[in-house]
């Protein structure tokens, strides 16, 4: 059996968790592949709304393993956190969670380094989540890091010591004003390992070996979006692992001959949480509407997103860099009622109309080139099949197929596991 990803194509909050959870059903294993605490994957089911950050949004399934892969960054005391929530569902993590050894952690001290480097940079800074995200990858490919299978050695606590000694050393390198209390986060920090190791530690890539061997269907999950990619992204205003296709096999350690279904979530819109260039970012009541009905606050942090028009042109760049097999569009309930709904085609760059994605998206170069179509006023989200869909929706969708040359094979109405119309 192949592994099938599914992947974010703009800038995250596409709607992952929700298709991860409806999807699990038909898998035996869920693995995230990269990406930390700084996501946020929303699941609604049965009246309860719940944010994961670092366990696989498979976790709700009974029958399904997650499966934390190598490419993710794990904060002890956030992921306590998250397994302290979990204690009112029928979930064993025991049984059901399972790390890699090569994952590595996040220490208290890069917490407060993506805080200094962000206090540092002033104006320009990246609107990180300031969950240490970027610290604990630069250690990572320093090769300074402390994994997960380093909590089994003896001498684990000299190794943490080392590296905290040395972030503290950075920080007032930074000389700027941030508060804290190291001896208070240190001790949380121990306790929080303590948690970790009760649960069970693998050599996940073996694992999903003798998965793959024995005819276990996997599903790697994304994080973030294509756009935040560290190599393919807006640099340097992304996030700092592979989020695209490419992060499942480093981060997993499949190979990409074994990948099967590509699937690519996107909506109906575009949003955007943190700093960066967002061509097609709306400042005006449809921008102000799309966020309300769309409840577009940050799963992690509360931030408001920005939001603005389907970018094509990005979304096609993501199509091509992931090889989406199948499309999945989210939200497309919050469309409704737009006279005209808006679509981003081309743009028009340094003079000269192109409908690729330059080296910078910066404003000052770049303004979107529009197509409009007409927007249906149908409130979708009690729709339970395509069939009840309205026309200037399906207009809307075939659209996009066209010109993605790719099928778009569930329009999400809503957040609930039941809003979810397949094609
Ligand atoms: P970081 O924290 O260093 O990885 O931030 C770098 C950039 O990546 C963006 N980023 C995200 N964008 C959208 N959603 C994310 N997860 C949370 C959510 C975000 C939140 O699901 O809503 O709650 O604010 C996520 N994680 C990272 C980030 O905004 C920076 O632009
Ligand atoms: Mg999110």
């Amino acid at each position: 059996m192949p592994v099938d990803l599914l992947l974010g194509l703009q800038w995250g909050d596409e709607g992952k968790g929700k298709i991860v959870d409806v999807l699990t059903a038909d898998y035996d294993i869920i693995a995230r592949f990269q990406g930390g605490p700084n996501a946020g994957h929303t699941l609604e089911f049965d009246g309860i709304k719940h944010v994961l950050h670092t366990i696989p949004s498979g976790i709700f399934h009974p029958k399904a393993v997650n499966v934390v892969g190598n490419g993710v960054v794990i904060d002890p005391v956030i992921f306590r956190g998250e397994l302290e929530k979990l204690a009112d569902f029928p979930v064993d993590p025991v049984k059901s969670l399972l790390i890699s050894r090569k994952a590595h952690l996040i220490l208290p001290t890069h917490r407060l380094l993506d805080a200094a480097s962000e206090a540092a940079k002033g104006k320009a800074k990246i609107g990180s989540t300031l969950k240490g995200i970027g610290p604990a990858y630069m250690d990572k490919t320093g090769r300074n890091g402390l994994r997960v299978g380093d909590l089994e050695l003896p001498d684990w606590r000299d190794k943490y010591r080392a590296l905290a000694d040395k972030h503290e050393a950075m920080i007032h390198f930074y000389d700027v004003d941030i508060q804290y209390n190291l001896q208070e986060l240190e001790a949380d920090f121990l306790q929080a390992v303590e948690s970790l190791r009760k649960l069970t530690f693998i050599d996940s890539e073996e694992y999903l070996f003798q998965a793959l061997d024995s005819g276990k269907r996997i599903l790697a999950e994304g994080a973030q979006g294509s756009l935040l990619d560290i190599d393919f992204g807006t640099y340097p205003y992304v996030t700092s692992s592979n989020t695209t296709a490419a992060g499942a096999c480093t981060g997993l350690g499949i190979a990409p001959g074994t990948i099967g279904d590509v699937f690519g979530i996107f909506k109906a819109y575009t949003t955007r949480v943190g700093s960066g260039p967002f061509p097609t970012e709306l400042f005006d009541q449809d921008g102000e509407t799309m966020g309300r009905v769309g409840n577009e606050f940050g799963a992690t942090t509360g931030r408001a997103r920005r939001c603005g028009w389907l970018d094509l042109v990005a979304l096609k760049y993501a199509v091509r860099i992931n090889g989406v097999t199948q499309l999945m569009m989210m939200k497309a309930d919050v469309l409704s009622g737009f006279e005209t709904i808006k679509v981003c085609t081309a743009y028009k760059y340094k003079g000269e109309t192109i409908d690729h994605l330059p080296y910078t998206l910066e404003a000052e170069h770049l303004t979107p080139v529009y197509t409009e179509m007409p927007g249906w006023k149908e409130d979708l989200t009690a729709m339970g099949s395509a069939s009840e869909l309205p026309e200037a929706l399906n207009d809307y969708i075939a659209f996009l197929e066209d010109a993605l040359q790719t099928p778009i094979k569930i329009v999400s109405v809503g957040p609930d596991r039941v809003q979810t119309i397949r094609r």
